[in-house]
């Protein structure tokens, strides 16, 4: 089959050619449907460019599809799913980040939860975006659901080689996780160092709150900046606005 490009990883592509964009992460064990329709909504209005949906805990399938569904209906912007396991599929999305925890010391989340959830993956018809998923820090669920082996902060080189070794693999787009609500987010040094190795999108994510933080990241060369925790937080649309206009976006 020849390899072409969805229509929400060209419009990722398109997008991140013009500069860093800004994600949303809305994990539906945190939000009703309606909370999660209106963040949404806000966070679009204020410059977000794609919202995930995702979490590391998630087990109630019906509660997932109705907040995919809710928050589509509520945005323009592409719905993408950032799964931690095999209960984080709908078909309600329009694409899903089909990754690989690359750090985990247990093979189920390097590549057994990937075979059980294909087929789920196939016949949604969901456009499938390949992503190597590396997490830094131990103290993230991420973390500790997915058995990391973590990359130390202050050991870019490592980093590194996993980021070339995702790119030989095929995967297009490479996750940098520092954790959800982590209070350190991934060194400017980290971004900029595998981003001189890898060519893909890359996508930096964890404790990002500021638009000062933001605009290190976005200066460092990440493609896209994942706001998670900060859409939980009353005047998140202000800080939406100020770190758009930091990495240069309005
Ligand atoms: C978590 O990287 C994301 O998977 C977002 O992190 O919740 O800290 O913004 P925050």
């Amino acid at each position: 089959m020849p390899l072409v490009l969805g229509k929400t990883e060209g419009y990722l592509i398109q997008k991140t050619k013009k500069g860093t964009i800004i994600a949303g992460l809305i994990d539906p064990e945190d939000f009703s449907s309606k909370q999660a329709a209106s963040v949404a909504s806000n966070a679009e209005k204020h410059g977000i460019s794609a919202i995930l949906v995702g979490g590391s805990t998630i087990s109630d399938q019906g509660k997932l599809d109705s907040v995919v569904r809710a928050v589509k209906k509520a945005v323009r912007c592409p719905v993408i799913l950032f799964p931690g396991n095999v209960t984080g599929v709908s078909h309600h999305a329009d694409a899903i980040l089909f990754s690989s925890l690359l750090n985990s010391t247990n093979p189920y989340f390097l590549i057994g939860a990937q075979a059980i959830g294909s087929m789920k993956v196939f016949r949604s018809k969901l456009e499938s975006i390949p992503m190597g998923y590396l997490v830094f820090g131990d103290s993230s669920t991420t973390s500790f659901i997915g058995q990391v082996k973590s990359i130390p902060l202050s050991k870019p080189n490592i980093a590194v080689i996993y980021a070339l070794a995702a790119q030989y693999l095929g995967m297009r787009t490479l996750y940098l996780e520092a954790g959800s609500g982590s209070a350190v987010p991934i060194p400017r040094e980290t971004i900029a160092l595998v981003r001189k190795f890898y060519d893909g999108l890359l996508i930096v994510g964890g404790g990002i709150t500021t638009s000062t933080v933001a605009e290190r990241a976005a200066g460092a060369g990440a493609d896209i900046i994942v706001i998670g925790n900060l859409l939980e937080k009353p005047g998140y649309e202000k800080t939406i606005t100020e770190m758009t206009s930091a990495i240069g976006r309005n």
